[in-house]
Formats: structure tokens, C-alpha cells, sequence
């Protein structure tokens, strides 16, 4: 057992794991244990998952029967962490960003004493950050909403589905289940700052500019979910600011 842990949300996923980045990975470095969640599949994702931590060290599943979101999925595996491990975090199965940037994000979390660190998509000259045009477009429109009305800590990305909080303060974070099923990542950070003040904030959040984002071509999120997306503000607004 290492000191992290690394949890990947899957919903259907049997098709798009790229098993062989896993395992590449997971052989090579011993950085942070690997939890997956399988949130209710109802393809082969729990077999293709077996056979992946078989042969695996220090990776496991938490196999969720009904499927409840990205958001609940994730909240039900940090709440059953280990005491002993010292950060939680988590990242898309689908590797938009690698397990080496995740890991990154886990070492600054270390030598810069943060307890949450957050990727962050920003499109910079000699970074790789491919994002599809409407869904970068959109992404900026909430994100910008996001912060100057809700969270007003000048955070870029609020999205970015890779983070490293402590452990700790994820048991605090967590504890509660989400008012919305995309945006539970404003949710935490509206947490961690109603908990402890925008000063901690300030010090001990980080966002990391992400070497590599590449949009995958499928998503999970629906059309009505982006055509709900004002009224989760809305929610967020009232019930956080
Ligand atoms: N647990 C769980 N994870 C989900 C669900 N829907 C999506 N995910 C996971 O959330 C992550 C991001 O999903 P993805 O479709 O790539 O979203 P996008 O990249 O934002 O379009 C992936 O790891 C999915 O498996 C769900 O209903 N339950
Ligand atoms: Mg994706």
C-alpha cells in the first residue's frame, strides 16, 4: 500500500480503458494506489476490470451495483478510503490527461504542502490540450461563471476531471452527497472554502496548468444534462454562496 490513492469513476467503460496504459503504468511506478469504480455497468467493464487488477499491484475495485454518477461513484470511494492514506484523488478512465500528470499533481501536492491540487486545461504553447471547440467554448462560459459569482477565488478550470485533495479534508468534503450530478468539483471547492475561509484557500489550493488534455470523442454527459446546466448554477448560487 502506498500513501495515495488514485480513484477512476467508471460507467461503461469496457471499451474505452486502455488497459495496456494501466498496467504499463502501474508496473513501473509505485507513486499511488488505483481504485476503480464500477458504478452500475451494464457492459463488461467489471470483467475487464477483474482481469486488469489481477495482475496488478496495489489496485482495486469497489463494485457499485445500481449506477449513481460520477459524483455519488466517487464520493461512496473516498468515504471508504483507508485511514491510512494521506491523499485522495481522482481522474477520468478515460485518460483525457495521463496517470503521469496525475501523478504530477500528487507531488506537488507534497513538496509544496497543498491539500488540494487541481489540473487545470489551459491551451498554452508547448502544452497538448485538444479540446473540442463547443465543449472548450461552453466549459469557459461556465467556468467563468462559475468563479466570478459563486467561488470568487480566481480558479481557471473548475472542471478539470483530475484532482489531489488530502485526505482529511476529502473526509470532510465528501461527507455529504452533491446537490448537482456534473458540477460536485465548484461543490468541493465551495466546501473547503465555506469550511475553512478564502484565506486557506489562497494558500493551500493550487491549480497546476496540465502538460497534456485530450478530449476523447464519446462523453457521458447528455444533451438534457447541458440543457439543465443553468439551473445547476442556479442551485450552486443558492446554496453555496
Ligand atoms: N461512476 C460513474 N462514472 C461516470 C458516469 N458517467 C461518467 N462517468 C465517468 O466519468 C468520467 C468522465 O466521463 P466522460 O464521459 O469522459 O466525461 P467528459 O470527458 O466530461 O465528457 C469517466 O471516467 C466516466 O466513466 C456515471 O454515471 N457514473
Ligand atoms: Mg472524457
Amino acid at each position: 500500500m502506498t500513501d495515495s490513492c488514485i480513484i477512476i469513476p467508471c460507467y461503461n467503460e469496457a471499451n474505452r480503458l486502455n488497459i495496456l496504459a494501466y498496467k504499463t503504468f502501474q508496473e513501473q511506478n509505485n507513486t499511488f494506489d488505483l481504485l476503480f469504480v464500477n458504478d452500475g455497468s451494464t457492459d463488461k467493464t467489471l470483467s475487464v476490470l477483474n482481469n486488469l487488477i489481477s495482475e496488478l499491484p496495489n489496485t482495486s475495485i469497489l463494485n457499485l451495483e445500481k449506477n449513481s454518477g460520477k459524483a455519488e461513484a466517487i464520493r461512496l470511494a473516498v468515504l471508504q478510503l483507508s485511514e491510512n492514506y494521506k491523499y485522495a484523488g481522482y481522474l477520468d478512465a478515460d485518460l483525457s490527461t495521463s496517470l503521469s500528470e496525475i501523478s504530477r499533481l500528487l507531488s506537488v501536492a507534497k513538496t509544496e504542502n497543498k491539500t488540494f491540487v487541481l489540473g487545470s486545461r489551459v491551451k498554452v504553447l508547448g502544452a497538448s490540450i485538444k479540446r473540442k471547440f463547443y465543449r472548450h467554448f461552453f466549459g469557459r462560459l461556465v467556468a467563468t461563471f462559475i468563479d466570478a459569482f459563486i467561488l470568487k477565488l480566481e480558479i481557471y478550470d473548475t472542471q478539470c476531471g483530475a484532482k489531489i485533495i488530502d485526505k482529511t479534508l476529502a473526509n470532510a468534503i465528501f461527507k455529504d452527497s452533491f446537490k448537482t450530478k456534473w458540477l460536485f468539483d465548484v461543490e468541493l471547492l465551495a466546501r473547503t472554502k465555506n469550511l475553512n475561509g478564502k484565506d486557506y484557500c489562497k494558500t493551500n489550493i493550487l491549480e497546476v496548468p496540465l502538460n497534456r488534455w485530450h478530449d476523447t470523442e464519446d462523453t457521458r454527459i447528455s444533451f438534457l444534462d447541458f440543457l439543465k446546466t443553468p439551473f445547476a448554477l442556479f442551485k450552486l448560487y443558492s446554496h453555496y454562496k
